[in-house]
């Protein structure tokens, strides 16, 4: 029954892409503290803005996607509650998006975290993904941790990632791409992070490591697998 499960699993693995929202192993583990950039009212910044936190959120966004400009709104939610979480916009600089249209709508809203414009340390980042908005969470020595490459629904998803990422658990419920269902797509992630195609994310730990023995195995996958099933619930 296990071999079975296993050959069942690698097939879907080979057969089966990754949606949005799939991690990247480049992004995570790369060391942003070198950046040095400015924000939307020209004073620098730099990478060690991130030792005043726990952990904190840069979210690369342009100011003519309607999709990053609703992720504005859940960000300002979560800097008005969580002190201890930086919060960053990072802009996408170009004609239609630009420091003075940002600083404009930051105003119109109300918005008060901090945005600063992409540089070349975290251009190399984001441009390894087509994606707009994608959110990388940065520990507090300026280490990325964990990447999303989607639109979060919630603030809450959003302080939960950041809770998990600063050291929180979690009920493992299997749903390591947090999309609301535990499903074989799931189970995939939790493969191939066993198998270190992808890089284990805090997340992802905290989700799926069905059996609590501290890591993510084949194991954990078969688990979400048979939950997916119905088999075991
Ligand atoms: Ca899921």
């Amino acid at each position: 029954m296990k071999k079975t499960m296993a050959i069942i699993l690698v097939l879907l693995m080979l057969l089966t892409p990754l949606g949005a929202g799939a991690l990247t192993r480049a992004q995570v583990g790369t060391d942003v503290s070198g950046f040095s950039s400015t924000d939307l009212d020209g004073k620098t910044i730099k990478g060690n803005v991130f030792a005043s936190y726990d952990v904190s959120i840069v979210c690369y966004f342009a100011m003519w996607s309607s999709r990053c400009l609703s992720q504005l709104e859940l960000l300002q939610q979560v800097h008005e509650a969580h002190s201890e979480y930086g919060v960053f916009g990072m802009l996408l600089v170009d004609s239609t998006s630009t420091a003075e249209l940002a600083k404009q709508y930051f105003d119109e809203k109300g918005y008060t975290f901090t945005v600063f414009l992409v540089d070349s340390v975290w251009k190399s980042v984001v441009e390894q993904s087509v994606f707009i908005p994608q959110s990388h969470i940065v520990s507090s020595d300026g280490v990325i941790v964990e990447s999303w490459q989607a639109t979060f629904s919630s603030a809450a998803k959003i302080e939960e990632r950041l809770a998990l990422c600063a050291g929180g658990t979690a009920a493992p419920d299997g749903d390591v791409n947090n999309d609301g269902k535990t499903d074989a797509t799931d189970a995939l992630i939790i493969l191939r992070m066993a198998m270190e195609i992808i890089d284990v994310t805090p997340y992802a730990l905290a989700h799926g490591d069905m059996d609590g023995s501290g890591k993510l195995e084949p194991a954990d996958a078969l688990i979400v697998l048979r939950m997916s099933m119905g088999i075991i619930i």
